[in-house]
Order: structure tokens, then C-alpha cells, then sequence
């Protein structure tokens, strides 16, 4: 296949299959993965092994022999590359050529080994030592005011480190706590915490037994969380129907064959996955969702009529749920005609979705990006509960409420105390077991962050994994600020474009992967993570480091710290946490006693140990003691509406990739291949603008008029004809992320709407 140009045909294949399995092997080779790289695979995701950094999705308690998808495979081969990028690659490379190369090549050039200081002289990075890089972080730490300093986090590194970290910036004196989450499932956080009082999913793996029919909107299991497909699968098998909601026909919800089945890989015919697929329009959701109700209360006055079973569940509503009256009253007051404008389905594709949920007894809705990377994202979420609440299926066995949440232990950092907010981090038992009194005011968000960079009151940045300068909005603007802050560190596994951008004191501190062996005083140390349906598992690997001068992400936080703070309090044993990290686990449940209790003995159960979540009991923890309904004000999640020529457009994964990490230049489910610079766009629209395949454009963002804002574009990009909804079109993240405006965010949450971007075509 040409680097540049599309694969012809398409793909044909089913999700899963052999096409998994090459897919994983090219990876293997491209990526040079070191010799017992697959036998490492076998402890993925088992107890007593490590646990994927890939995806979130949960770890079974009774494993296949490869508990590992396509894509946790790519990620380990990733991970345990033979490649390496020494300090003496940097010899003959000025960071500002450097720059010039992209993520796709700088990540190729392997792990990274050796501690490394930026020298603005030879605009180089150099070897330097560990004590050295410690001391000298810490002195210019130690010059600036904390409150203009962020530690950002990327959702991968441990509980015990990211609980260390959380500490660390405190003591240090600031709440700039954001991490990925900040431009991922903040949505959910906020969203669907104000709707039932929990910021995380209300379902458990055993619900998947009982459900009848699932709700799956925006989220794209064939790429990012391929080993959720063996559960559709068996849910399908047995009968329960899959609605699906997204612009695109994504392939993994569509069929699929199970690598671990070796009848069906070689004669059996793949399973069909989706019982309905409706294509809404960007942010269609809300306006989609409502059509399904106004179905599902037409059906529930005709079972009243005729004396059959009601489809609403009176009793919970009444006892469980508040605010249906406003809700219903928009309900009846908005037409069929404005829900299809808005949604972009018929009404006869919202009547069949509300017939599956009318005939279903146990329903589950389940949502990733396509919801959360909205304006009025929270809105989505509100709605997918409105839906759920109708038929009382939160808290219940075989419903329930399940986002799919992004990096391995995204949501473990929120729950151990890596949070902006004030309200969020265990203040009082910082006090009781640390002696250590905290800063009173909430800190940074990734969009605070950015806006500190850009108007130059961010001094600082460090950074626990990460990308951040390129997963941001408007990157093209950071990029070129990002310069001027007076120090950045970074605790990286393999070079990126952030590393290339450093401040005027910099620093690479590299870092064991997850499956390496960690070796400590005390002996070989054990982490742990939390998933999606927050299980708790410990991981350990026996695999040599990529290098023997690599830390552990728990030993650069301890280090950091120890150099930076004044060592006048006594309880922050920074060193004996490095030696033990049972200590650090007995910190954690000593913080977080009700759900954490016994940590060190329960992380190792198989399945893992679950902190429990009020709403899966219909404790609601919202204002007013119940499940809320949401009354949408609008009926589009996008923040700008329709205009002449505008078009919305949706950034999204490859499945050749991990965020901004390229691994490759396939996008094998939806057909493409080569180039990343693509646009993709409904034929009828591209014989409408007079386009055709191949056709060069450039996007620029239709602010709608924003007084005193900038003009943002990209060019050089191809047009590619593709099954999407009339003014829609779609591209890669992290290409486009220079059309996001900064201003353009999720409502509550401040989740970049990186989704439903206003763009207009230009040619050339
Ligand atoms: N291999 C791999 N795995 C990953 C990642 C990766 O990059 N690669 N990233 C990890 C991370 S951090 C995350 S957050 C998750 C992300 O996983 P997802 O939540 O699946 O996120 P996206 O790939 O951004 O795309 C979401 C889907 O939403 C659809 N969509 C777009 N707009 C809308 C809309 O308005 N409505 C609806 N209903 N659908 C819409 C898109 O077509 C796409 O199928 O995956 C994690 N896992
Ligand atoms: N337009 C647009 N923008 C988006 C999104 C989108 O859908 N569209 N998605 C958003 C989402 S959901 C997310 S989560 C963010 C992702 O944003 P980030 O989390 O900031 O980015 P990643 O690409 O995951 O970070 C990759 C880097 O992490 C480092 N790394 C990898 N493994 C490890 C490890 O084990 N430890 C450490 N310390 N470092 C490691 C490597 O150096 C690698 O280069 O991007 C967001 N940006
Ligand atoms: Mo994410």
C-alpha cells in the first residue's frame, strides 16, 4: 500500500478475525518488538501479570488464554521495542529539527533510556544524571510561584504514583491537577454525576449476562476497546439487540469474528452486531434520544389503553427520580420535524430504536467520545439517562449506565486524588495522616492550563506521560508559546512534538512501561489500576527494563518531590515509599477507607476488588437525593448550529494508533490507508460542492462571527468520499486539533468540543 493514497476497495472483512492478527503482527515487526515480546502477551491482563496500558475496558476474573485484543497487543509491542533512543541520538539532532519529524517518527525512535537536559546553547538534549536532574527540577521548582506551575497527568501511570503525585503538588503549594480526562470523559464527571450522583459508570460485568438491549452511542469499540467485542458478541449470541448511534458505520459494530474461536476463524460466519445502526448528524444525540422517548411514552399509553404491562416503571420513577415534568413538557411541545432536523434520522428510525426499548426489560446505555467531546455534551449524557430512567433501568440488574472510559487508568488518577477541584481531593485526611495543609483554591483544567500558556501566567509544567502541546486544541497557537514557559519535565517512555517544544529549562525523565519488572529496596514491587466498571487490580511484569538507568513513574514522583519540597515534614516519606509501595497502598486505604479498605490483600483477587459506586444501589448523591431528569435547552450538542456552507466536523482515532501515538498508517476498518491528512465526506455533499476524490482543501473553523477571534486552518488535506451524514465531514485527531478553538468546550465540564467543529471548505 502506497504511504500516500487510500486503499481502493475498502475493507470488507468482519472486526476481529485474521485481519486482527495481521494487523497485530505488522505492528510486532514495525515496531521491532524484542524477542519474547508475545510471550509476554500470555501474562496480559491475567492475575497475578500486568495489566494493558491500552484501553480501560474491564479484566475478566476467568481470562481467555490471550486475554489481549488487537490493539492492548500493538500497545505492549509498542512498549517493548527493541529500538532505543539513546542520548547519543540527540548528538547529531537540534531538537529544532527535531521538531520537524512528527510523533509517527519521533516515537519510532524507540524507548527512551537516560535522564536528558536540554542545553538551549547547542538547542540539544544531553545525558545528565538522575541526582543531577532532581536537584536542578527542584531548585527552579522551588523559585516559582507553585499556583503558576500544572502537573499534568495521562491517564497510564499507577494508583500509587498518581496518589504521590497528588500529594506532591499540594505539598508543593497548588490544585493544577488536570489530566487527560480534562479533554476525554470531564463530561461524564460532571455530566453524569448531576444526573444520579455517581462520576463514574453504574454497571458490573454480570450485568452484561441479563441485558436485553444496549444503547451504544459514540464510542468505536472495533479501534479503541476491541476486547469489549467478545462481550457484544456473547450478548448478540443470545439474543440482546444493539442499537447503535454514530455518524459513521463503524465496522466493530457491525460484525465480528473472535480471534479466540477457532471455528469461526476459519469456517464460521462473522456475528452481526448492531440490531439497528442509526447515522445521527455531530451532536445529534440529544434531538435522537428524545425521538426514542416520544416513541417509548407513545408505546406506554398504548400498553395502557390495552391493559398490558405499562413500559415506564411508575413506582421507580416515582420513588427514584425528579424533574420528569419539565422534561416531558419539552417532550410534548417539540415536534417530530425538529427532532429529525436536529438529529438527522427519521422518524421512523427513532420509532424502531423506541420499539427495541419498549419490548426490553433490561436496558443499558453505553457512550464514549461522540458524546462527551460536545458543547452541550452533558446535555447527551442527560438524555441517554432520561432514556434509562423511563424504564427504571439504573441500578438494576442487567442496566445501567457505562462510559467507556479512554486511557488504562484515567479513571483510577480521578479516584486517588489527581483532581482540580478542591472538593475532590481527601483534604481532611491529608491532614489526619499527613500532616499536610493544603491550597484552599480549586486549580488549573487543561483549558486553564492552555490559557495560562498562551497569556504567559504559567511559568511551569510537568507532566506524568503525556502529549499534551499536540492533544490540546488550537495547537498550532500553543506551539508556538509553549516555548516561553520557564521549565517543563517530562516522565516520558518514548520521545513526542511536546518534548520538542521545551521550555527554557528542560528536562526527560524516562520511565519503566508496565510491563517491566520494578525493583525496589524491598524487593519487586507490585502497581495497581482502576477500570471502567472501578475494579481494582494489582499488576507486576517480570520483563527486564528497556534499560537499567530507567525509574519507576512512583520512584521519579518520590524523587521529584523529596528535591523540590523543604523535607521539614516528617509523615512525607518520600524514600520509604520508593522502597515499599505496600506502604503507598496502605496510604490509599487509610485515605479512602470505605472503598479502598485492605488494598494490598484484595488487589490480587481475581477480577479484581470494586470500590463499589452508590448509584448501582439507588443511592443517589445528587441535591436532591434522587436520579435527575434533564430538561435539554437545546437540541443539537454542537455549540454553533446550521449555516450556508458549514459543515461539522468529528476528529477521530485510527485504529492505528493510540491518541497521538502513530503506530502506523492503516486504518483498517473503515478501509483507509495511507496518509493522515484526509477529509472525509458524504458523495452527495462532494457532488453538491463540486468535489471530487483527491480534490486538495483546506478547513478553516467558522467561528460564527466571534468578535476579536483568529483565523484557524489547516491545509494540504484530501478529500476521500465516505458513508457519513449530509454536512458532516471527519479527519484525524491529532492533525486537526489546530481547528479546535480553545473557547470551543463542553459547557460544564470544559472538555474540548473536539467533535462538532464549525468548519468551512475552502479549495487548495
Ligand atoms: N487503540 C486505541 N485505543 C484507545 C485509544 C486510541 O487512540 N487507540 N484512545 C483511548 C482513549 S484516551 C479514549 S478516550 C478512548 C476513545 O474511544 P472512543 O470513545 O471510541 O473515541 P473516538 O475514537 O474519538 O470516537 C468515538 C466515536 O464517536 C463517533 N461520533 C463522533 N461524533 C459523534 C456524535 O455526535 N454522536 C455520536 N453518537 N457519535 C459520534 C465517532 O464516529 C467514533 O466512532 O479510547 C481509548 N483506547
Ligand atoms: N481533536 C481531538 N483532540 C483530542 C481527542 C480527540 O478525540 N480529538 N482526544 C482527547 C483525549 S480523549 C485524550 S485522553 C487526550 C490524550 O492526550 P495525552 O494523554 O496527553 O496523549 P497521549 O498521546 O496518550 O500521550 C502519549 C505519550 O505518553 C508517553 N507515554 C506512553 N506510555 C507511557 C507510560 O507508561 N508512562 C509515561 N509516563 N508516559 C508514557 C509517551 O511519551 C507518549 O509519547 O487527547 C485529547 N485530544
Ligand atoms: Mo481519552
Amino acid at each position: 500500500m502506497a504511504e500516500d493514497g487510500r486503499e481502493p476497495k475498502g475493507y470488507d472483512g468482519p472486526t476481529g478475525g485474521w485481519g486482527s492478527l495481521r494487523g497485530m503482527t505488522r505492528i510486532e515487526l514495525s515496531a521491532r518488538a524484542g524477542p519474547g515480546a508475545t510471550l509476554t502477551l500470555k501474562e496480559q491482563n491475567k492475575p497475578g501479570g500486568y495489566m494493558c496500558s491500552s484501553c480501560a475496558w474491564t479484566k475478566p476474573e476467568d481470562p481467555h488464554a490471550f486475554e489481549f485484543c488487537e490493539n492492548g497487543a500493538k500497545a505492549t509491542f509498542w512498549d517493548l521495542t527493541t529500538s532505543r533512543c539513546e542520548p547519543e541520538f540527540f548528538e547529531t539532532r537540534t531538537v529544532t529539527e527535531l521538531r520537524e519529524w512528527g510523533d509517527y517518527r519521533l516515537e519510532k525512535a524507540g524507548r527512551l533510556t537516560e535522564p536528558l537536559r536540554y542545553n538551549p546553547d547547542t538547542d540539544k538534549y544531553e545525558r545528565t544524571s538522575w541526582d543531577e536532574a532532581f536537584s536542578a527540577i527542584g531548585a527552579k521548582l522551588r523559585e516559582l510561584d507553585p499556583k503558576s506551575v500544572t502537573f499534568y497527568a495521562s491517564g497510564k501511570a499507577a494508583l500509587e504514583p498518581s496518589y504521590l503525585y497528588a500529594v506532591f503538588a499540594r505539598a508543593y503549594g497548588h490544585n493544577n491537577l488536570p489530566d487527560s480526562s480534562n479533554m476525554c470523559h470531564e463530561t461524564t464527571s460532571v455530566g453524569l454525576k448531576k444526573v444520579t450522583g455517581s462520576s463514574v459508570g453504574t454497571c458490573q460485568m454480570e450485568d452484561f449476562d441479563h441485558v436485553d438491549a444496549i444503547f451504544y452511542l459514540g464510542q468505536n469499540p472495533g479501534t479503541n476497546s476491541p476486547r469489549i467485542l467478545s462481550t457484544l458478541q456473547e450478548v448478540v449470541e443470545r439474543g440482546c439487540r444493539i442499537v447503535v448511534f454514530n455518524p459513521l458505520r463503524e465496522k466493530g459494530l457491525r460484525e465480528f469474528v473472535s480471534p479466540q474461536d477457532p471455528v469461526q476463524m476459519t469456517v464460521g460466519k462473522p456475528t452481526r452486531i448492531d440490531h439497528l445502526y442509526c447515522q445521527v448528524r455531530p451532536g445529534g444525540d440529544i434531538a435522537a434520544l428524545m425521538g426514542v422517548c416520544k416513541r417509548v411514552l407513545e408505546r406506554d399509553a398504548e400498553a395502557q389503553r390495552l391493559g398490558r404491562q405499562r413500559v415506564l416503571d411508575l413506582k421507580f420513577i416515582e420513588q427514584h427520580t425528579n424533574g420528569i415534568g419539565a422534561f416531558l413538557k419539552t417532550l410534548t411541545d417539540t415536534s417530530w420535524g425538529e427532532l429529525e432536523t436536529a438529529s438527522g434520522l427519521s422518524r421512523f428510525q427513532m420509532e424502531q430504536a423506541g420499539d427495541v426499548y419498549a419490548t426490553s426489560s433490561n436496558v443499558m446505555g453505553i457512550y464514549g467520545m461522540g458524546l462527551t467531546q460536545h458543547v452541550h455534551g452533558s446535555q447527551s449524557i442527560g438524555m441517554l439517562v432520561n432514556l434509562l430512567l423511563l424504564g427504571g433501568n439504573i441500578g438494576r440488574k442487567g442496566a445501567g449506565c457505562s462510559p467507556i472510559r479512554g486511557h488504562s487508568n484515567v479513571q483510577g488518577q480521578r479516584t486517588v486524588g489527581i483532581t482540580e477541584k478542591v472538593k475532590l481531593a481527601p483534604v481532611e485526611k491529608y491532614r489526619e495522616l499527613l500532616d499536610l495543609e493544603t491550597p484552599q483554591e480549586d486549580g488549573h483544567n487543561t483549558v486553564h492550563f492552555v490559557e495560562g500558556v498562551l497569556d504567559g501566567s504559567q511559568k511551569g509544567f510537568v507532566g506524568l506521560g503525556g502529549n499534551l502541546a499536540n492533544a490540546v486544541p488550537d495547537h498550532a497557537r500553543v506551539h508556538e508559546k509553549w516555548r516561553d514557559l520557564d521549565i517543563t519535565v517530562h516522565v516520558a517512555t518514548r520521545l513526542n512534538t511536546t518534548h520538542c517544544l521545551p521550555g527554557k529549562t528542560s528536562w526527560i525523565l524516562p520511565c519503566l512501561v508496565r510491563a517491566e519488572e520494578d525493583e525496589q529496596a524491598s524487593g519487586k514491587q507490585w502497581v495497581s489500576i482502576e477500570d471502567s466498571f472501578s475494579h481494582i487490580y494489582g499488576s507486576r511484569s517480570s520483563r527486564r527494563p528497556a534499560s537499567p538507568h530507567l525509574k519507576s513513574e512512583t520512584a521519579i514522583v518520590c524523587g521529584l518531590a523529596k528535591a523540590t519540597l523543604d523535607g521539614s515534614n516528617p509523615k512525607l516519606d518520600w524514600d520509604g515509599w520508593t522502597a515499599d509501595y505496600s506502604r503507598i497502598r496502605d496510604l490509599i486505604a487509610a485515605t479512602y477507607p470505605e472503598e479502598f479498605h485492605d488494598m494490598n490483600a484484595r488487589m490480587n483477587e481475581p477480577g479484581g476488588f470494586w470500590r463499589g459506586n452508590p448509584a448501582h444501589e439507588r443511592n443517589w448523591k445528587t441535591d436532591s437525593g434522587k436520579a435527575e431528569f434533564t430538561d435539554p435547552t437545546v437540541l443539537n450538542a454542537c455549540g454553533i448550529g446550521d449555516a450556508d456552507g458549514r459543515f461539522h466536523l468529528v476528529t477521530l482515532r485510527s485504529n492505528d494508533q493510540f491518541n497521538t501515538t502513530i503506530y502506523g498508517h492503516s486504518d483498517r476498518l473503515r478501509g483507509l490507508s495511507g496518509s493522515r491528512m484526509i477529509v472525509l465526506m458524504s458523495p452527495e455533499d462532494m457532488r453538491a460542492n463540486d468535489l471530487i476524490e483527491g480534490d486538495q482543501v483546506t478547513l478553516a473553523t467558522d467561528n460564527d462571527g466571534r468578535e476579536g477571534d483568529m483565523r484557524r486552518a489547516v491545509t494540504g488535506l484530501k478529500i476521500v468520499p465516505y458513508d457519513l451524514p449530509g454536512g458532516t465531514l471527519a479527519g484525524y485527531f491529532p492533525e486537526l486539533n489546530p481547528l479546535v478553538p480553545l473557547w470551543y468546550h463542553e459547557e460544564l465540564s470544559q472538555t474540548p468540543a473536539s467533535k462538532g467543529i464549525p468548519v468551512r471548505i475552502e479549495r487548495g
